[in-house]
Parts: structure tokens; C-alpha cells; sequence
């Protein structure tokens, strides 16, 4: 388990996350702005595991920080984009992937921890303290 490097575009990263949603013909070029973006920001840990002996990404998540007012300037955390490469599935690596997440969030001092998921996979995240808030997740797209 490591972070995402700039090199992961040719360890196979993007075809990993479109196991999880429509990633779309990503030339490396526009790979590299947003990776240099997003790690400019200081607001994402991206994390992945790697098959060491192939350097496959099999794994990944994302911690996302989000600046507030409220509460002080807390931060308020968001972890978004967590697959497992199918052929990788019972092994812990999702697991793995969200306790180290959770302890890292916990650790940058977030006030709230967040996530959407599919129904199917509520019961999995309430295994990392998650519970439905009460709220509604409203959502519109473009
Ligand atoms: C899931 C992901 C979310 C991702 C979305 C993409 C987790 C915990 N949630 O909800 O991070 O952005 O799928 O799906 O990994 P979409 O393309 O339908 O928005």
C-alpha cells in the first residue's frame, strides 16, 4: 500500500477506477495536470496497493479534505473512489484500504467522515464506524 505516483497512469490506475464508473479516454498528458492538481491542493490522499510483482494497481482510495468555516475551520473529510480490482476481491484489500483511511482522516483531525456507496455496500462501510446520519444525500447531474 503506498500513495498514487505520477508513474501509476502506465500501472494500469484508470482501467482500475473504471471498475468502479465511466473513467473516459484519459491521454497521459491530462493525467499529469491533474495528478499535479490535485497533489498541489494538499487536500487528497490517494492511496493504492500495488502487485509487487507485476506493479498492477489492484487498489484504491481517496481521502478528500475539504476546508470549512463552521466548527472553527475544521476540515471535513470525504473518502471517495474506494475499488478493488475484481480479481483481487477476498483478500482484505478493501478493508485494509479503509482503516487506513479512517486512521488517517482521524489522525489530520477531520471533525466528520463521509461517503456514498451503493445500498449493497452499506453494511460493509458500517464496519469502519460509518452510520447513516439521519440526512438525505441529494445529488443533481450535469
Ligand atoms: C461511488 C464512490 C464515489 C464515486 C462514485 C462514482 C466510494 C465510497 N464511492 O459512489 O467515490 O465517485 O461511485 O459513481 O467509493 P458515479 O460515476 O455514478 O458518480
Amino acid at each position: 500500500m503506498r500513495p498514487l505516483s505520477s508513474n501509476d497512469y502506465k500501472n494500469g490506475y484508470l482501467a482500475l477506477l473504471e471498475q468502479l464508473t465511466t473513467v473516459g479516454d484519459i491521454h497521459e498528458i491530462q493525467w499529469k495536470k491533474t495528478f499535479d492538481r490535485m497533489c498541489n491542493s494538499g487536500m487528497y490522499y490517494v492511496v493504492v496497493i500495488e502487485e509487487i510483482n507485476t506493479h498492477k494497481i489492484v487498489g484504491n482510495s481517496t481521502l478528500f479534505l475539504e476546508q470549512k468555516f463552521i466548527h472553527n475551520c475544521v476540515l471535513r473529510g470525504r473518502v471517495e473512489e474506494v475499488v478493488v480490482d475484481k480479481e483481487y476481491n477476498g483478500q482484505g484489500l478493501g478493508k485494509a484500504l479503509m482503516t487506513l483511511l479512517v486512521a488517517l482522516a482521524e489522525h489530520l483531525g477531520v471533525y466528520k467522515l463521509s461517503l456514498e456507496c451503493r445500498p449493497h455496500l452499506v453494511g460493509f462501510y458500517e464496519q469502519f464506524g460509518y452510520k447513516n446520519d439521519g440526512g438525505q444525500y441529494l445529488v443533481q447531474r450535469f
